[in-house]
């Protein structure tokens, strides 16, 4: 696919389709069961009679994406017997996995915690053939349980939608997409992801460039067999970039990594799982499920409360040692907490990989280049690698430092740098992240009560009630909205919807047609997300995870986008709200004012 230099709706460059796009991402949840009360049979006639009650709505429920969250939200609201869609942008379903086709992806989690758990026939079912799947498999197993679940009948694909207004009158929402065709419906439930609204690099002539131009999130099919022995230029070293890298440093040409911030990074350690292991895996799944619905972000891996500087260095070093030789996030998540708080037990750590890192680069100038020096260990989201810093003694590749020798500009044929250099290229490959987080929301126009648009309100940093609705916006949920576990993601996706589910079967069952945060709901949710990201070292860092990306056309408050505390506390407030008969909304039933 070429570069296209149209512009977007606004003003954004569109390469490789890129601009606004939807989709979401990776979903699962806490427990492995299905919650009760949610079979459909308990409310069929609630249900009817609910339904009645919107019958000049198009739906009673709308969820916008079709990836882990909306097929998730898709089944729960099937289940309740309501008259449900899902509208996708994408050809079809998978949000991330969908969207993400770039070589080399895969999840960093171990495959068998990072899926569905509600569902013990899928469970049953589905086999993982390696510890980390590989998006192909990925997305396979995401087709799987759509047509296992009999889902495909509720989703209408190629369907941006654009604009999303609730309408006061009727206590409903219309959601109307790039095509001009609205949907009305009484509640809305956004499955949109974090990180699926691509951005270029702000830097001058991206339009220019005349040869083949991809940013990862849109990478074309057949993209990778198109880059034998050709130059290839990369631009980001995030964990994108890092599993391209790796990939395709053997096949091409040449490559050149275009880096600006360094990013620590470790083994992950992959390896196939033989069929006797995927029946011990099975075993496991309960124990699995109830690891991740224990810790802190929902991961297998559990940390201790050790004092990183008083452990003597060799039993400090040891330990590491034992953990770095494990397999996924053992060397990020099973370590000690203080050193996600504390300078000194960080610094402590980070040298421990400086260390393993130097010894894989043959060059030390290199070396120096690929150590973070403005961010320690685990302070920004840590990717894992199985190869990267190899790819940097091959003849084939070079790495370029454009934090000391910015690029200037991309030029019809590559990339030119502060000082002088030009580098010719046939493919350059945008690794270069999302607008993550509210960006999936700014790219749909959501207004609500008075007009009130969410980007504005959130323009101010942002507000929520338990990072699952906002003030002024009634009858919206939202799954992986800001202020939410941005851990383990499907167990949080599993989560907020079964909470969002479960709201819903009580509004049925009550016929409660309205249901809308406060003030002061919002304003406590948003300090003590406040007040549990306190102290955590990451959120003195620049990422995406704090709000910071400096491509974006519009100006953007650094901000708390995810939820920092532990995992099992966000739950048990989620449900007193639940236990209060979610008295902490205010709540109108058909016909009241
Ligand atoms: P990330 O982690 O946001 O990484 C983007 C990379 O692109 C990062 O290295 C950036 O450097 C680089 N970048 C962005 N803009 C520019 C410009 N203008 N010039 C040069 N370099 C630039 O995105 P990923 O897609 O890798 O990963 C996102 C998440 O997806 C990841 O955390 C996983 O959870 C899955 P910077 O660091 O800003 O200097």
């Amino acid at each position: 696919m070429t570069q296209d230099s149209t512009n977007g709706t606004n003003g954004v460059p569109k390469v490789n389709g890129i601009n606004g796009a939807n989709g979401v991402n990776v979903a699962n949840g806490t427990n492995g069961t299905h919650t009760n009360g949610t079979n459909g049979t308990t409310s069929s006639t609630k249900a009817a009679s609910f339904t009645k009650i919107n019958e000049d709505l198009d739906y009673d429920v709308l969820i916008i994406g079709a990836g882990l969250s909306g097929i998730y939200s898709m089944y729960r609201m099937a289940q309740l017997g309501l008259r449900a869609k899902v509208l996708e942008a994408g050809s079809s379903e998978g949000g991330t996995w969908f969207w993400n086709r770039y070589p080399g992806a895969r999840f960093d989690s171990e495959s068998y915690s990072y899926i569905f758990s509600f569902s013990d026939e899928i469970l049953k079912e589905w086999d993982w053939t390696e510890h980390f799947s590989p998006q192909p498999e990925t997305l396979k197993y995401i087709e799987f349980v759509t047509r296992k679940l009999d889902l495909r009948k509720h989703m209408q694909f190629d369907t941006r939608i654009r604009r999303a207004q609730f309408v006061e009158g009727s206590n409903s929402w219309k959601l109307t997409d790039d095509q001009g065709r609205t949907y009305t419906s009484r509640y809305l439930i956004t499955a949109i992801g974090i990180l699926n609204e691509p951005t270029l690099p702000n830097i001058p002539g991206v339009h220019d460039y005349k040869g083949e131009a991809w940013h990862t999130a849109r990478w074309p099919q057949g993209g990778e067999n198109q880059l034998q022995g050709k130059r290839v230029g990369i631009i980001g070293t995030g964990a994108t970039a890092i599993q391209t890298i790796q990939t395709i440093a053997d096949k091409v040409g040449s490559l050149t990594v275009f880096q600006r911030t360094p990013n620590w990074t470790a083994p992950l350690r992959n390896d196939k799982i033989s069929k006797e292991e995927m029946e011990e895996i099975r075993k496991d799944y309960p124990e699995i499920f109830r690891k991740c619905a224990e810790s802190y972000s929902c991961f297998i891996h559990v940390g201790d409360n050790n004092d990183t500087v008083a452990t003597p260095v060799e039993e400090r070093e040891r330990h590491w040692e034992h953990l770095y030789e494990q397999r996924g996030f053992t060397k990020v998540l099973a370590i000690s907490s203080d050193i996600y708080t504390n300078h000194e037990a960080n610094a402590l750590y980070s040298a421990f990989h400086e260390k393993k890192i130097r010894a894989r680069i043959n060059d030390p100038k290199v070396a120096d280049l690929l150590i973070p020096t403005n961010h320690g260990f685990g302070t920004r989201r840590t990717p894992l690698e199985s190869g990267y810093y190899e790819v940097f003694n091959q003849d084939n590749v070079k790495l370029v430092d454009i934090r000391s020798n910015p690029i200037e500009r991309i030029t019809a044929t590559g990339v030119h740098t502060t000082d002088g250099n030009d580098y010719d290229v046939d493919v350059l490959v945008y690794a270069t992240g999302f607008d993550a987080v509210t960006g999936s929301f700014n790219a749909i126009e959501f207004e609500g009560i008075g007009g009130t648009k969410l980007r504005d309100v959130w323009g101010e940093g942002i507000q929520t009630f338990l990072g699952l609705t906002v003030k002024n916006f009634p009858n919206m949920f939202m799954i992986m909205g800001p202020h939410q576990m941005f851990g383990n993601i499907p167990r949080s996706i599993e989560y907020a919807v079964q909470w969002t589910a479960e709201f819903i079967e009580w509004a049925v069952e009550n016929q409660v047609t309205y249901c809308e945060a406060t003030d002061e709901g919002v304003a406590a949710w948003t300090e003590h997300v406040h007040e549990c990201g306190k102290g955590l070292l990451a959120n003195e860092v620049d990422s995406w995870m704090t709000g910071v990306n400096k491509n974006l056309a519009h100006k953007q408050k650094r901000s708390m986008t995810r939820y920092n505390g532990p995992a099992p506390g966000y739950r048990k407030r989620c449900e007193e709200v639940k236990g209060r008969e979610y008295s902490d909304f205010v709540l109108k039933k058909a016909g009241e004012a």
